[in-house]
């Protein structure tokens, strides 16, 4: 395989933290002062949000889309931490050394006590449809989320497997592309986060000395720097590709509802397929490449198997 040179879309430690430090010194953190907001719009039908936004790629906050979901009137920590006291998940699963098997209960009392400020603690992608699958019941389907093509490759029940992210302010989530091609459809229930988005062209470069490009990637016009901070009801659209980085204002608490364009279906299904066969085939290599990230791809890979009832086991004999 090819190294990646831009160190964007690379997910080892080293290039992570290079991305993650450009955030706080720098070019690239001058420029966030002075970042637009992301355009916000209130009472969109779904067929401007298709004609104005999804057919023309351009991001965009639906402000109150879901301000009447029942998660978003009802849900708390507490409340959560009651319904799915035992339900397992994986805590900071984003950190390779911070990972960790917890119960949902556990955690929030871990969050509740954790209040120095200090490591703040995160759930990310929890794939919460494989063990608390009532939960969805408060998070009904998105109107502007019908287009969701996987539904067609994969059933129903895999099309809807939506990730769930709970943590404590000052939590982040570094920068990164959503992999398979899939656009981002976030809602946001608890709390408030800041994002930081970047466009689908933009690039972090090595130097003649290896030193990363900080300089060209702020003066660049394909960086197309936003910032913005979501509120409990608001959905943001992301098209596939864009860069995104979060950071927690609050404790919050977050959907994560991909949608696949149809247009995108060859791309997607050459990424699952190549990255199903690198886990299969050669792991090795996959826990190079994404040495930060490895658990979560194995996990994103067992739900997938476990929502469409295929039984992994069988490939290990
Ligand atoms: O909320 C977060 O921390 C990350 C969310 C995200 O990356 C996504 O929904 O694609």
């Amino acid at each position: 395989m090819q190294p990646e040179r831009n160190l964007l879309k690379r997910r080892d430690i080293e290039a992570l933290r290079t991305v993650e430090a450009a955030f706080h010194s720098g070019p690239l953190a001058e420029l966030l002062g002075s970042a637009p907001e992301l355009e916000r719009r209130t009472g969109l039908t779904k067929d401007e949000f298709d004609r104005e936004y999804r057919a023309q790629g351009r991001p965009v906050v639906l402000a109150g889309h879901v301000s009447d979901w029942p998660s978003v009137r009802e849900w708390t920590f507490r409340s959560l931490a009651e319904r799915c006291a035992d339900v397992p998940v994986v805590v900071d699963s984003y950190n390779s050394k911070a990972a960790r098997k917890s119960t949902f209960g556990a955690f929030v009392t871990r969050l509740e006590e954790n209040t120095d400020g200090e490591d703040p603690i995160y759930l990310q992608e929890w794939l919460y449809r494989s063990s608390a699958p009532a939960l969805a019941e408060d998070m009904p389907e998105l109107d502007i989320a019908r287009y969701d093509f996987r539904r067609e490759l994969y059933g129903e029940a895999a099309s809807t497997n939506h990730q769930l992210w709970i943590g404590q302010r000052g939590g982040v989530t570094r920068l990164h592309q959503d992999a398979y091609s899939v656009d981002v459809l976030h809602a946001q229930i608890v709390g408030e986060k800041r994002w930081y988005v970047m466009g689908p062209g933009a690039e972090l470069l090595p130097g003649p000395d290896g030193e990363a490009r900080l300089d060209a990637l702020a003066a660049s016009p394909d960086t197309r720097l936003t910032r913005f901070v979501l509120r409990p009801g608001d959905v943001l659209y992301l098209p596939a590709g864009w860069f995104h980085r979060i950071e927690l204002v609050t404790d919050s608490i977050g959907l994560g509802r991909k949608a696949l364009d149809e247009s995108r279906l060859r791309a997607h299904v050459r990424q699952r397929i190549g990255e199903l066969l690198a886990l299969a085939l050669n792991p090795d290599e996959l826990r190079v490449t994404h040495s930060e990230l490895f658990d979560v791809v194995v996990a994103r890979a067992r739900s997938l198997a476990d929502r469409m009832d295929i039984d992994l086991s069988r490939l290990r004999q």
